[in-house]
């Protein structure tokens, strides 16, 4: 497959020179390619941010939903279509904070789909408030004598969750975050992968150089399927760890619904049968 199945062409982006988004589009890309994944069988999935604009630069289906809302149309898309690739791609804030009652659930649920997180601590297309992955002591326009919230840790609450695939990444390091990906979008089942990534222009306190001081890559003495291990990882706070924690291989949402139990066809290239669709409307109609 050519390598530029993906691009845009000449568009205009609308991140700052330097964003950490440039890179994790870069290798996004990149990693797609390499899967040789058809972007006519891509399903990009976000909400609003920033982040969330990564679907208006790369060239597949997308859905651009409500602030906080990708992860129930991406299980919905994947529920109807179990063959398509969907990925589920925000902001730390989206995913998190406005979104965080779904990225409970959405674990719990665990359909089939990669959950990719842009985390730059900082709430950034509204102009730098806090998020709810912010460090405690980060001053900002609304928050001006510091945050005094623990930062919400999505790692830790997923694996508690018993996430399928949980990972962390940084967007500079290109290479190892593409091992990173790909592990995560081949993997059957929800997988997150969160991915530290600078914002240059609202967040002066995690910088590039003070994301290249406090992580480090778990080593092959990790077990990810180890999960008491994988939290204990992930409550680390002196230096952060990158690289794959978690991974628990389980049925998806979809191969444990009812409609795909006797009959795999995809919901979508299945017969609607209108009398039976009619009467159920009627069911719903007010008497009189
Ligand atoms: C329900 C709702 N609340 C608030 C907003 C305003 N809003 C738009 S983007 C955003 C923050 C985005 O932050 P994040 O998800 O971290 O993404 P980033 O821009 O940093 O990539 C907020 C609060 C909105 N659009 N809808
Ligand atoms: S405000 Fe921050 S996150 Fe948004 S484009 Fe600029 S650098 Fe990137």
């Amino acid at each position: 497959m050519a390598t530029d199945v993906f691009e845009m062409g000449d568009i205009d982006i609308a991140w700052c020179p330097g964003c950490g988004n440039f890179p994790i589009l870069k290798t996004l890309k990149e990693t797609l390619t390499e899967l040789a994944i058809d972007p006519k069988q891509l399903v990009m999935v976000s909400g609003i941010g920033q982040a969330a604009k990564i679907p208006h630069y790369l060239k597949c289906h997308f859905f651009n939903g409500l602030h906080g809302r990708a992860l129930p149309p991406a299980t919905a898309i994947k529920a109807v279509n179990p063959k398509l690739t969907v990925i589920a791609e925000s902001g730390d804030g989206d995913m998190y904070g406005e979104g965080g009652n779904h990225f409970i659930h959405c674990i719990r649920r665990n359909p089939d789909i990669t959950n990719i997180v842009h985390d730059n601590m900082v709430y950034g297309l509204t102009k730098g408030q806090a998020s709810p992955t912010s460090r405690r002591g980060f001053k900002t326009p609304v928050q001006v004598a510091g945050v005094i919230l623990e930062p919400f840790n999505p790692l830790a609450v997923a694996i508690a969750l018993d996430a399928s695939f949980v990972a962390r990444a940084s967007s500079g390091d290109r290479e190892q975050t593409k091992e990173i990906l790909k592990r995560a979008i081949r993997h059957k089942g929800y997988a997150l992968v969160d991915i530290f990534q600078p914002c240059v222009t609202f967040n002066k306190l995690n910088t590039y150089q003070w994301f290249k001081d406090h992580v480090y890559y778990l080593d092959d003495s990790h077990d990810p399927s180890d999960r008491t291990a994988a939290f204990a990882r992930a409550t680390e706070t002196d230096r952060l760890p990158l690289g794959v924690f978690y991974v628990h291989p389980k049925d998806s949402f979809e191969e444990n619904t009812q409609m795909y139990r006797e009959d795999k066809r995809p919901l979508c290239e299945r017969d609607v049968d209108v009398g039976r669709l009619a009467a159920l409307i009627d069911t719903f109609k007010m008497a009189g």
